[in-house]
């Protein structure tokens, strides 16, 4: 397998994120990838490398221009308001709901940065941007190094951070600024496949990689997660959301009730596994996330660490060219050896 890490990852720490009218300690930390790096020493499963350098009109494919702008952006005009702001995370505090104005775009920071994100729990640093960017070459060279690759070495893993399944064509949210598995889906489709499938397995709805390609057949959209009536990100997920024009019929959500075992979670999965069957995609992008941990501090489902290793062999079922994309997992200690157990169980 071929492993890609963001050697820019840690230039993204923030400090605090809002949760109940107050600032709490991020739980979307650099020490959460530290682990992963660290099992990987001790069961190394492949090659490890960077990314290789992209052009940022490949971020284009996924994301809106003035989004991309606003973010390379974003941290020297917070800077310009004031030099103390140097201390100080950059967090949204106005968003505009149903029937406001998003076609134009606000001279004011504040106005532009609520526009470009739906929550304020993820904080905006000096680094963001470099590492997010860094970030979506790994998913990018991911997906490169699974096309060029033959037999046993189809497989990839972008083992990076921020997050990036929460993040939409033109807004940030959920920790996540720019779409690694919506890029790594897209490269796939730039070198050559027809048809992909994207399949999330995090406790959070893929709300971000379902809107990108909501309106899209080539790319089947599949999501496990905790039912958003209850859980985060609250707004999208639900079972009825099928995909609208081109793409209706090419979502699949699988919401699942807080406090899910790791049985009914398989039973859903051995659902998305068939669709992705059905979809007759070429290559399957797993949104890998691990906060389907029993032990998760701030998710619902009871999945235990051997439980990783029949996920793994479960998605090799579907015998595909795969990306593996990291995503969520806050239960610190154990975020490397789950991580590292669905790579393992996958590979055999
Ligand atoms: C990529 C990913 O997993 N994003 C998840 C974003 C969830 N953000 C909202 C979580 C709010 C829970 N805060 C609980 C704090 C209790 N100490
Ligand atoms: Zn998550």
């Amino acid at each position: 397998m071929h492993i890609i890490h963001n050697p820019l990852h840690h230039l993204h720490a923030g400090r605090h994120e809002m949760f109940r009218g107050r600032l709490v300690p991020c739980h979307e930390t650099p020490e959460r990838l530290d682990h992963v790096m660290a099992e990987l020493q001790r069961r190394p499963l492949g090659t490890l490398r960077g990314p290789d350098e992209i052009d940022v009109d490949l971020l284009a494919r996924i994301h809106s221009r003035r989004y991309l702008d606003f973010l390379a952006g974003a941290w020297d005009e917070w800077i310009a308001l004031d030099p103390a702001n140097a201390e100080i995370d950059v967090l949204p505090a106005v968003w505009p709901v149903r029937g406001f104005r998003s076609d134009v775009l606000p001279e004011s920071f504040a106005a532009r940065i609520g526009l470009f994100s739906f929550d304020a729990g993820s904080p905006l640093t000096a680094g963001t941007w470099a590492a997010a960017k860094s970030g979506a070459a790994c998913a990018i060279t991911a997906a490169r190094e699974v096309m060029n690759a033959a037999g046993a070495n189809r497989s990839a893993f972008a083992l990076t951070r921020p997050p990036g399944h929460h993040a939409g064509a033109d807004f940030f949210g959920g920790y996540c600024f720019l779409n690694n598995s919506a890029l790594a889906a897209q490269t796939l489709l730039d070198s050559g496949l027809e048809r992909v499938a994207v399949l999330d397995v995090d406790y959070h709805h893929g709300n971000g990689t379902q809107s990108i390609f909501y309106e899209r057949r080539d790319v089947l959209t599949v999501s496990l997660h905790g039912d958003p009536r209850t859980e985060y990100p609250f707004f999208l997920g639900h079972a009825d959301e099928r995909g609208a024009g081109d793409g209706e019929g090419f979502n699949l959500n699988l919401p699942l009730p807080y406090g899910s075992s790791f049985a009914t979670w398989r039973a859903a999965l051995q659902q998305a596994i068939t669709a992705v069957r059905n979809h007759g995609a070429q290559a399957v992008v797993v949104a890998l996330g691990v906060d389907t941990f029993e032990g998760d501090p701030i998710s619902g489902f009871g999945l235990r660490t051997a439980d990783y290793l029949s996920l793994g062999q479960d998605i090799a079922t579907l015998d595909l060219p795969t990306v593996f994309v990291f995503e969520g997992g806050y239960a610190v200690a154990e975020v490397g050896i789950n991580t590292v157990n669905v790579l393992e169980g996958f590979l055999g």
